[in-house]
């Protein structure tokens, strides 16, 4: 069907008998680019989701994931009714029950947990589902904090990414995505667009036509790093001495830009003492790396102008993950890379229109204990000293997506673990809830979404009924805090009055907010400079390139390298990066095929194992059992697994987390799953 234009949202077209309407929408899954969608639809059938131009960077076209989504909105997984469990945690076996019966159910058993064991014995659990304002963060949080529940330390994905960008830049926004085109070299480390946020492709292939540099940092050839001028290989969680061992590079051949660091930046010379004991070769060594190749990205960053790093999350995966992002972010400040257009650096945008929805919530936080959503398998453990006993999952697939997998579920089997998962389809981790609760997908609810990459905000509005008996999050948490005896006459519960709340209380540029309210969607424009129309948002204004907090967090260790975790028994590296067609395991229940673990021919052929063997991956916590495909875009030492993958996916039911231990990087309490270390073999 051809791409509609923005003026015939709203309006019913005839397209041979049918009458189809194209209604607006917008994206609200964890993916940076936030796409604006024109869905037609027939009477209450989706017909096809596209692209629309109301987000510029959308450009009028989006992934399959979405052009697909009715096949989510419908499958069979899919939740239609609320369920109670009558089997054994995990069987699957449930009954399906009114709405009524089952919040009654939820709000005596929550009340009963937070009676006799305190409220910080129930723990929310939740995180990626959606990025949209009206499905976290809102009625809720108003829930949970009213409970006394337990607080959950958010740190499954960007913490310490999160971290070394607030202590360095104040979390400054980065170059648009779509200013990419303007570009001389493009350096993507440890990020592959390519799946994770495909409209930053074609400014990236714009800019090449007119003979932009390209280089990727990635031990994966991702699609983007075959047409590269260097692809730098390097061992995952190195990323920090090829970082800093560059810092000190254009410190010592005078490409250092004294001038600007001296008026922009503090910490600099604590910085460079860390960056002083790494040289191209000791980095190169590390990183097993070429010089030569090490040698061409210093002097093609050096050289190069506007120059851009776009930084993914690869790098903050592992034990040296914040102190990485760092050196890497610091590296534009040195090199005097920002004030021109298509300069500088992108990490997350996350904080360019950000949304403020504390006044949504209406209620303070109360300081109950934190609970790092990484440690969640361990926080669940039998006879734990303040255990938890309710557990309420929601925009969550924790069986999935969180590290130390065998924990999680051993925590989920309990019985004496009320557990309760509020999600679109039968998860993995729904099959060990006690009650179920459906939920509506982003077509089916209102929403209020801003991005991490595209940096806009889109209000959408349902566009066809709820699937079923499906409720939204606002509506549910709502008709909760009523059961629990929380609600109070002025709390906003209406999408309207939760959005005019949030609206209110953010702090946009003058005009966002009547944009918003006029045309659904407001945005920073394109074609802001980094350091001429935006600047860091420190207290001083300045780049702190030592900021001391991140110091101290990290133990006084902050930019000092730790060592690989890999061990004679578990020497291979085990990398579980984001699917193409999944966003993390959403979307998962789609993909029936069997899953392969990607391994590097000569770490194959000297395990004897074959292209398509059955064989066994493992460390000393878990095992996964798959087939192995041999891919030389891999390279030697280091294997691959993707993340999201469902149980039904592997012939043990587990899948990379159950390989990923729950230790915290160096900042911000964040993930170290691509610190996995495995050993793999031939299974008869
Ligand atoms: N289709 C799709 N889109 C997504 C997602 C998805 O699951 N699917 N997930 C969304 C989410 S939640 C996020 S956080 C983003 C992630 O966006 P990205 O960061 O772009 O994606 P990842 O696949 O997590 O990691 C990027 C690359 O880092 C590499 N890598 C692994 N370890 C290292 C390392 O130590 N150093 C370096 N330099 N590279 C390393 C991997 O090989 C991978 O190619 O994407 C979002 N978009
Ligand atoms: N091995 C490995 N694991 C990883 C990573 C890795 O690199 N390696 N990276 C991780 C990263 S980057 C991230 S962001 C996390 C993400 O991990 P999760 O936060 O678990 O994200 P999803 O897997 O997308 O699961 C979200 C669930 O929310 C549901 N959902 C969506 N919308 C709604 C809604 O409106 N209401 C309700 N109630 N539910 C909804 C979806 O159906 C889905 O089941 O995974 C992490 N896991
Ligand atoms: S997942 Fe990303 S690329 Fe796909 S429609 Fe949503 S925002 Fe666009
Ligand atoms: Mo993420």
């Amino acid at each position: 069907m051809p791409l509609p234009a923005n003026d015939t949202l709203g309006r019913p077209v005839l397209l041979g008998r049918q009458v189809l309407e194209i209604r607006p929408s917008a994206c609200p899954l964890d993916c940076p680019d936030a796409c604006s969608l024109a869905v037609s639809v027939e009477g209450d059938r989706i017909v096809s989701i596209d692209g629309d131009h109301r987000n510029p960077l959308t450009a009028g076209f989006i992934c399959s994931k979405v052009r697909n989504f009715a096949r989510h909105a419908q499958c069979d997984e899919r939740l239609s009714d609320p369920l109670v469990r009558t089997g054994a945690k995990g069987s699957g076996d449930f009954a399906k029950v009114s709405w009524d019966v089952a919040l009654d159910l939820v709000a005596t058993r929550l009340r009963d947990i937070a009676k006799r064991h305190g409220g910080e014995a129930i723990v929310p659990l939740c995180y990626g589902g959606s990025n949209g304002a009206l499905t976290q963060d809102g009625v809720d949080a108003r829930m949970f904090r009213r409970l006394g529940a337990s607080r959950l330390a958010r740190t499954v994905c960007a913490a310490p990414s999160g971290s070394a960008a607030m202590g360095l830049y104040g979390k400054m926004p980065g170059i648009a995505l779509a200013d990419y085109e303007h570009s001389a070299l493009t350096v993507l480390w440890g990020c592959n667009p390519s799946a994770s946020g495909i409209h930053l492709v074609p400014p990236l292939q714009r800019a090449r036509a007119r003979g932009a540099k390209l280089i990727v940092i990635d031990p994966r050839r991702t699609p983007l790093a075959r047409h590269a001028d260097v692809h730098l290989a390097l061992r995952p969680g190195t990323d920090l001495v090829v970082a800093l061992a560059l810092a000190r590079w254009l410190f010592d051949h005078g490409h250092a830009d004294l001038e600007f660091l001296e008026r922009h930046a503090t910490g600099v010379e604590a910085f460079r003492e860390r960056a002083q004991a790494w040289t191209l070769d000791r980095a190169a060594a590390v990183a097993e790396v070429d010089i030569g190749d090490l040698e061409r990205v210093a002097q093609l960053y050096a050289e190069a102008s506007p120059a851009a790093i776009r930084c993914g999350w690869g790098p903050e995966r592992n034990r040296n993950g914040g102190s990485a992002i760092a050196a890497i972010l610091a590296l534009p400040a040195v090199a005097g890379k920002f004030g021109v257009l298509g300069g500088g650096y992108t990490m997350s945008n996350g904080r360019a229109l950000a949304l403020d929805g504390e006044a949504s919530i209406a209620q303070s936080e109360p300081p109950t204990r934190e609970i790092n959503m990484n440690q969640v398998g361990r926080a669940l453990a039998v006879g734990r000293a303040g255990g938890v006993f309710g557990l309420f999952v929601y925009n969550c697939n924790p069986l999935a997506t969180l590290p130390d997998q065998n924990a999680v579920r051993r925590g989920l089997a309990r019985t004496d673990l009320f557990t309760i998962v509020f999600d679109q389809v039968m998860t993995d981790t729904a099959r060990f809830a006690d009650v179920v609760l459906p939920a509506t997908t982003f077509l089916e609810h209102d929403e209020l979404r801003s991005s991490y990459g595209a940096m806009t905000v889109q209000r959408s509005r349902p566009v066809v009924a709820p699937f079923g008996q499906s409720r939204p999050n606002y509506t549910v948490f709502a008709q909760l805090c009523e059961r629990l005896g929380l609600a109070r006459p002025d709390d906003p519960t209406s999408s309207d009055a939760l959005v005019a709340a949030i609206v209110d209380h953010s702090a946009w540029p003058p005009g966002a907010a009547a944009a918003l309210m006029a045309d659904d969607l407001t945005q920073v424009p394109a074609g802001r400079v980094q350091f001429v129309d935006v600047f860091a948002r420190t207290p001083d204004q300045k780049i702190n390139l030592f900021p001391e907090a991140l110091d101290a967090e990290a133990g006084g260790n902050l930019y000092r390298y730790q060592d690989d975790p890999g061990t004679p028994r578990h020497p291979l590296v085990l990398v579980s990066p984001a699917l193409a067609r999944q966003v993390s395991s959403t979307f998962g229940q789609l993909d029936r095929r069997p899953a392969a673990l990607h391994m590097n021919p000569s770490d194959a052929a000297s395990r004897g194992l074959v292209d398509g063997g059955r064989i066994r991956v493992f460390n000393e916590l878990g095992e996964v059992h798959c087939s192995v495909v041999l891919d030389d875009d891999l390279r030697p030492g280091v294997v691959c697994l993707p993340k999201g993958l469902w149980s039904h996916r592997t012939q043990n039911g587990a899948t990379a987390n159950a390989l990923c231990s729950d230790a915290l990087a160096d900042l911000g309490g964040g993930a170290t799953f691509n610190d996995a270390r495995v050993q793999v073999e031939a299974v008869p």
